[in-house]
C-alpha cells in the first residue's frame, strides 16, 4: 500500500524470470478502515517492464488524513509492482 496525495503517479510491473511479453491485469483500490474499500480503476494488459500512468485521481483523497491509501488487486502484484509518485 501507498499513499497519495492526489494528482499523479506512475506504476511499474517487473516480473524477474518472466518474458517480455508476459502481460497481467491489475486494479487499483483505495483502502478505508470503516468501510469497504473503494474500486478505483483497472489496468489493463500492463506488459512486463512497462509502465501505466494515472494522471488524475484526486478524488480518491479521503480521511482525517487528506491521504488516499492506494493498493493493487492482481495474480502478480507482491513484490512486483514499482510505484513513482
Ligand atoms: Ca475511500
Ligand atoms: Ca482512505
Amino acid at each position: 500500500m501507498f499513499e497519495s496525495g492526489g494528482g499523479a503517479f506512475r506504476v511499474t510491473w517487473h516480473y524477474p524470470g518472466g518474458d517480455p511479453n508476459d502481460v497481467t491485469s491489475l486494479s487499483l483500490w483505495e483502502y478505508d478502515p470503516d468501510n469497504a474499500d473503494d474500486f478505483v480503476d483497472n489496468i489493463r494488459q500492463i506488459r512486463n517492464g512497462t509502465s501505466v500512468i494515472f494522471t488524475d485521481i484526486s478524488y480518491t483523497v479521503d480521511g482525517t488524513n487528506r491521504k488516499a491509501e492506494l493498493y493493487f488487486r492482481g495474480p502478480c502484484t507482491d513484490n512486483f509492482v514499482h510505484v513513482d509518485d
